[in-house]
């Protein structure tokens, strides 16, 4: 088996043949070391058959759920903040696999708690700088020809420890799980907007939600008219009411916050509306003293979700490297993954489907020596754009960084197996200013 790049890293395509070994007597798997106690010790080979085969199994239920054994994938919610219901929940990335995000697991921003809304008794409303103004029930927006996509939607804020002066200890998807991704179903917005009929002078929709926060975000109409999307359904069941039930504004590949749960009012205007989230937050100081606002798309990011942060490799041997990459310009064109921390990169393969605005899974055979490694993978998007280092985000954007961290994310592997986050040096030299992000969510 050659290498293609330094320390281990192999030809993406082997896992693509056949015939050459690889299977699970030549693949290892890292453990999640909190689990490693509960870790299945070698089987004996048991020619008997296992006691769930001798009486009749459960019978049916009205909703599934995951088996008793994966009580362990779940979200991790935040500390309870002194504003009711202001927090978040992280989808935990590094349990999970393929593309799609179970709903019960779909990362959760609230700023108010989440509203138990009857849909009989909930209306949307288009007004302001139409010639129609209209009312809509949701049993009306059913009607309407459907349409599904596939998108991820992330929070601004996702990812924020990474400005911390020091890296922080959680698992991956602890860090960097208020991303997800689902398959949504609703109504394009522009085919409401035809029936309201926009003057001339609209510019901006304010959208604005149901919930005790009453959130207001303004969408420039270009958007509006271009992907987005008025959600009832969520990989095919209607919207939990943590994700916006029974109605959300989906922006694909916007920032999280403009993607308004529980929506109740459009109104169009010929300017934005200057809410709390698109002032006092989400505007951010720069190097040179000017500030940025209205940040919208998310940039290319990508992340190894196994091995990953809290991991353990129990011996040397050949390893599957896989991860998620994502792009609020469109699709992912490639990864490249080091296993040597920077020095040598190797193309990862990207599984199909590779999807606009939507997480694309990348893997990539390893064979670790058991000495210390850095792995780290780099996103590359159709726009072109490449997902930067740490150091030359934290150099670009300064010490006032709340939101948009996409830096590239480095996991140490010591030679004892065990995977921890860690900084470059000279990366822990620029944030020798530091700054470290406390309790805030948005
Ligand atoms: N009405 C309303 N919409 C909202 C929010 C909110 O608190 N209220 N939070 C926003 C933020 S900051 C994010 S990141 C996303 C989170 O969506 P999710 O909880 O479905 O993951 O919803 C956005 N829409
Ligand atoms: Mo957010």
């Amino acid at each position: 088996m050659q290498e293609v790049a330094g320390n281990g890293l192999l030809d993406r395509r082997l896992f693509l043949k056949t015939g050459f070994g690889i299977g699970a007597a030549t693949l290892l798997a890292p453990v999640v070391m909190k689990n490693l106690e509960a870790a299945p010790e070698a089987a004996p080979v048991n020619t008997a058959s296992p006691p769930w085969m001798h009486t009749p199994g459960a019978g049916y239920s009205t909703y599934g759920m995951p088996s008793k054994f994966e009580d362990d994938v779940v979200r991790f919610p935040s500390a309870n903040s002194a504003i009711p219901g202001n927090g978040v929940s992280w989808t935990p990335l590094h349990l999970l696999e393929g593309t799609i995000t179970p709903n019960g697991l779909h990362y959760e921003r609230h700023h108010n708690g989440v509203p138990q809304i009857n849909p009989s008794q909930h209306r949307l409303l288009i007004h302001g700088l139409v010639k129609n103004p209209s009312f809509f029930s949701i049993e009306n927006l059913l009607r309407y020809p459907l349409r599904s996509r596939i998108c991820f939607v992330e929070c601004g804020g996702n990812s924020n420890a990474g400005w911390n002066k020091s890296p922080i200890r959680s698992e991956a998807g602890y860090f960097h799980g208020l991303v997800s991704c689902s398959e949504w179903t609703g109504i394009p917005l522009p085919v409401l907007l035809d029936e309201v009929k926009p003057t001339k002078k609209a510019h901006w929709l304010i959208a604005e939600g149901a919930d005790a926060f009453a959130m207001q975000m303004s969408i420039p109409l270009e958007k509006a008219m271009d992907d987005a999307m008025l959600a009832l359904y969520q990989n095919g069941e209607r919207i939990r009411p943590e994700n916006g039930y029974p109605l959300r504004l989906i922006l694909p590949g916007w920032e999280g916050v403009m993607n308004v749960k529980w929506l109740r009012r459009l109104k169009l205007t010929d300017c934005p509306v200057m809410a709390r989230n698109e002032t006092s937050r989400y505007t951010e100081l720069l190097p040179d003293g000017k500030a940025r606002m209205f940040t919208m798309v998310m940039q290319a990011k990508s992340l190894i979700t196994s091995p990953s942060a809290n991991m353990l490799l129990r011996e040397a041997g050949l390893y599957q490297i896989t991860g998620l990459a994502w792009s609020g310009r469109g699709k992912i064109t490639r990864v490249d993954v080091t296993a040597d921390g920077g020095n040598t990169w190797a193309e990862a393969e990207l599984q199909e489907p590779v999807l606009s605005k939507s997480f694309t899974r990348f893997r990539i055979p390893w064979q670790w020596n058991g000495s210390p490694a850095t792995l780290q993978s780099r996103a590359t998007d159709e726009s072109g754009y490449v997902q930067p280092q740490r150091k030359d985000l934290v150099a670009e954007r300064g010490r006032h960084g709340f939101f948009h961290y996409n830096a590239i994310v480095s996991w140490q592997i010591d030679e004892f197996g065990s995977v921890s986050h860690v900084y470059d040096k000279d990366e822990i030299a620029e944030s020798s200013d530091p700054v470290d992000i406390d309790a805030g969510w948005d």
